[in-house]
């Protein structure tokens, strides 16, 4: 059976009335959730421990005598990462060395502190810290990515965090040897086999056994999307990501199927995800289609591409390039393609997206495992106001003032005019106190 999915012209009278039924999302939050993760994290807070243990008995069918039971040491880490094949092992540290080299560089241009001296003297500068301690959430069920490990830890790591705590749910203990490896390869400081909304509040409140965070990242459920979002402002949170997104935006000179198989790529990850083919050429739109259908069926995930496309993918016509750019900061992708011979003339021209792959050789996957940036990325068209995580989500600045004698005459005339102006003496005063007779 050929695949469903909607095929739009920018040319068609009601193109606009179709495009916004295509970017139709609803992140509406289940108030039975809600209530239920209110009620676990209240617990949590409340007995610590002995309530993590509890709901990990109930949700995860893992009973454990005590919480201590629940930590996975650096030893059991290290000896997941032995016991991988060798294949393995070095694809993980490649990947890791890649993604560590990047976000080096991201710390250089952007998270250094600086300051300067005025003319009276006086210093003014920025300070950047690290966070202390931060929390990683790693998802456990169907989708548990040893990649998103390297991407959460290894900028928290680059950024200079002393802690990171990693906690990811093993229903009836069944543990992934690779996300345990991950952990170890990108420098998780102590690890706990618990998850769902207990870890984050176990990492949001503190109990006996498991360290309170100053910041929790990672994606997860419902119901951890959730507790992030109740737990915020307690701790910082990295983004409430939806499910993934590309956008591939192709000139027709990229292999049809190279094509197909990106639309795929993120399509596979759920039956929400959004694959969006644009492009001026309809001969080409038409080879793109052909090979989705002749590809779809050999696909171990095809039911969950197939919903996916149907669902909400969609394969758009438009007059140009241009005007496919344009299209493409309206929707604002999670990842987009310029799938084309002259990538970066296209490039000046797109201004949101969470992640921009060049030509036809940079398939998005390459992104999601090795090439170096991270890949937890704003979704649902928060790219147009947010950014990749990074090394600067793990660290935060202080404003460094020191007024000279002479500052302190030339700004205490200033702040205490406006002092007085909001009628408040005592900041006028502590001013004016520094004023020469
Ligand atoms: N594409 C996902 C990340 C991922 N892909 C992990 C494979 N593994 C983020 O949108
Ligand atoms: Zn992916």
């Amino acid at each position: 059976m050929t695949v469903q999915i909607r095929q739009l012209s920018t040319a068609q009278p009601d193109f606009d009335a179709a495009f916004a039924r295509v970017l139709h999302w609803s992140a509406e939050t289940d108030v039975a959730i809600e209530e239920r993760v209110g009620a676990i994290l209240a617990d949590v807070r409340l007995r610590g421990d002995a309530a993590v243990l509890e709901y990990t008995a109930r949700f995860d069918h893992l009973d454990a005598a005590s919480m201590t039971a629940l930590e996975l040491t650096a030893t059991e880490l290290k000896a997941a990462f032995d016991g991988l094949p060798a294949e393995q092992r070095e694809a993980l540290e490649s990947a890791a060395r890649r993604v560590r080299s990047y976000h080096e560089r991201q710390k250089e241009a952007c998270g250094l502190s600086w300051q300067y001296r005025d003319e009276d003297g006086t210093l003014l500068g920025q300070k950047v810290t690290p966070l202390d301690r931060v929390g990683i959430y790693v998802p456990g069920g169907k989708a548990a990515y040893p990649s998103s490990v390297l991407m959460n830890a290894i900028p928290a790591h680059v950024a200079g965090v002393g802690e990171i705590i990693m906690v990811v749910p093993t229903p009836r203990g069944e543990k992934n040897p690779l996300v345990l490896a991950a952990a170890h390869v990108a420098g998780v400081t102590r690890a706990f086999t618990v998850g769902g909304a207990q870890a984050v509040g176990a990492l949001a409140y503190g109990t006996a056994t498991i360290p309170k965070v100053d910041k929790i990242t990672g994606p997860g459920n419902a119901y951890v999307a959730s507790a992030k979002k109740h737990v915020f402002g307690q701790v910082g949170i990295d983004m409430i990501a939806g499910p993934s997104e590309i956008l591939v935006l192709a000139d027709g000179t990229t292999p049809p199927d190279w094509v197909a198989m990106d639309l795929f790529s993120q399509a596979e990850h759920d039956e929400l995800a959004q694959s969006i083919l644009l492009s001026p050429d309809a001969g080409y739109i038409a080879q793109v289609k052909a090979e989705i259908d002749r590809l779809l069926p050999t696909m171990p995930r095809a039911d969950i591409i197939r919903a996916s496309l149907e669902g909400r993918g969609a394969l758009i016509l438009t007059r140009d390039m241009e005007e496919a750019c344009a299209i493409s900061n309206r929707i604002a992708p999670e990842h987009l393609e310029v799938s084309s011979n002259e990538p970066h003339r296209w490039e000046p021209l797109l201004k949101h997206a969470g992640a921009i792959f060049l030509g036809a050789y940079t398939s998005e996957s390459l992104g999601d495992y090795c090439a170096g940036p991270n890949h937890v990325l704003p979704t649902s068209g928060t790219a147009r106001f947010s950014s990749p995580l990074g090394v600067y989500d793990f660290q935060k600045r202080s404003s460094l003032i020191e007024v000279s004698e002479a500052g302190a005459q030339v700004l205490g005339k200033t702040a205490a005019v406006l002092a007085y102006g909001e009628g408040l003496q005592a900041h006028a005063q502590a001013a004016e106190f520094r004023l020469k007779k």
